[in-house]
């Protein structure tokens, strides 16, 4: 799959910070220290009803990551899957009587103008679990082969035993971990089941269902997990980098994803830092397709919100806050966006040598970016309330704030 147009990073003054960051796995602050290339996999949409404003606050909080290595002059490998079959865009399709296939491309352009509009940096992989579907079949048969994943009435499932370190990623204990399963896509009532944890690899065609060819399994199509798994192990290997997500895919998804690629390499870890960003409400509500309490990226772009303050409304949340959309948080962030605009389009102004170190240091922190906003708001103040003559100023700003933010003053 093509993903979407790069928006040019401007190159920054001095020298880049290394990104300390919150894991999931291990409950606190790693240092990453990628090497030349830095491997990240972003778990990307399910396309029905993209893209909402929790999305965009995901895929923001990963497109820091990316800009902070950049700016540490390293080379970024992200890759990005697009769930383009799965039970909720078929069962979407059904409901509303059109095709499964048009759905998930319709939705899935819409997301790529809408992570161009908000400046996202495109993944160099962007990959469909239809395409991936010949690399997954013959995981699936190892797992088969090395007595990690059995038969039950021709679906395939995986034995969460096989991997002895399955549940360190979210460390929940096992009634927590059944009841966000049976949430959460899987079945943990299915009667034959060895353990009901057990996620599915590969569900047997059912009738009026797509279904593909799945040699020794015979046909059918793959379960959700084993897809991301696919995926990142073709493009980055094991014990990459990041691995991203909402706060919802700790449990079964992630889980169950570093289960598979153990017992399928017998090497540890899958990924070295689990990142998860927190979950955007609507009234009250986590935002999601489901429930259907959505603000849809495209909806406010088209009634004239400029993507820059869309942006700033997401910055303006620590990305691991569970946060509330509101018409105030947007209006907030209008109105910044104006002052920095004009700040930073007067001919010169106080020096910003320190804010480039500022906002370096706020992300390089856990991504903190109310922090590096703060920071910029200091600039903007002294800027209104006299200015300065360092005739440099007002583009640096513009570029740290671009190359480090996405927001193109
Ligand atoms: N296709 C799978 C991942 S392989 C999936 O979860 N798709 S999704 O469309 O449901 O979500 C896409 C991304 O947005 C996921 O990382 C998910 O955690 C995140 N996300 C979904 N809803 C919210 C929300 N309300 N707030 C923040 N992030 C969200
Ligand atoms: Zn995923």
């Amino acid at each position: 799959m093509h993903a979407w147009p790069a928006s040019e990073v401007p190159a920054l003054p001095g020298k880049g910070r290394d990104l300390r960051i919150h894991d999931t796995a291990t409950g606190g602050r790693v240092t990453l220290d990628p090497g030349p290339v830095a491997r990240i996999y972003v778990c990307g949409i399910t396309p029905y009803d993209a893209t909402h404003m929790g999305h965009a606050a995901t895929y923001n909080a990963f497109d820091l990551v990316q800009r902070v290595w950049l700016d540490t002059k390293r080379q970024v490998h992200y890759v990005q899957n697009v769930t383009d079959v799965d039970d909720p865009l078929l069962e979407r399709a059904a409901r509303d009587g059109i095709d499964w296939v048009g759905l998930a491309e319709r939705e899935t352009a819409l997301f790529r103008e809408d992570m161009t509009a908000l400046r996202m940096l495109p993944p160099r992989h962007y990959i469909g679990a239809v395409e991936a579907i010949p690399g997954i079949v013959p995981l699936i048969e190892r797992l088969v082969s090395a007595g990690a994943a059995y038969d039950l009435e021709g679906d395939i499932y995986f034995s969460v035993e096989a991997d002895p370190h399955f549940g360190e990623v979210s460390n929940y204990d096992h009634e927590v971990m059944r009841a966000l399963s049976a949430e959460r896509g899987g079945d943990p009532d299915r009667p034959g089941k060895k353990n009901p944890l057990d996620p599915m690899l590969w569900m047997a065609a059912r009738d009026g269902e797509p279904s593909w060819d799945g040699a020794s399994l015979g046909p059918g199509r793959p379960g959700w997990h084993i897809e991301c798994v696919a995926i990142a192990l073709d493009h980055l290997g094991m014990g990459f980098d990041v691995q991203g997500g909402g706060s919802d895919l700790v449990f079964p998804h992630h889980e169950m994803g570093a289960s598979h690629a153990q017992a399928l390499t017998g090497e540890h870890p899958f990924a070295k830092a689990y990142v998860h960003a927190g979950m955007v409400a609507l009234n009250g509500e986590k935002m999601s397709k489901s429930k259907g309490n959505l603000v849809f990226v495209s909806a406010l772009r088209r009634s004239g919100v400029d993507p820059a303050a869309i942006r700033l409304t997401l910055l303006a949340h620590h990305y691991r806050a569970d946060w509330e959309w509101t018409d105030e948080v947007l209006r907030e962030a209008v109105e910044r966006l104006g002052r920095w605009r004009a700040a930073v389009s007067r001919p010169d102004g106080p020096s910003a040598e320190a804010l480039v170190e500022e906002v370096r240091e706020a992300l390089a922190d856990d991504l903190d970016t109310p922090r590096a906003l703060a920071a910029v708001d200091r600039w903007v103040s002294l800027q209104e309330s006299g200015g300065g003559t360092d005739e440099s100023a007002p583009g640096v700003v513009s570029r740290t704030v671009d190359a480090l933010m996405g927001v193109a003053l």
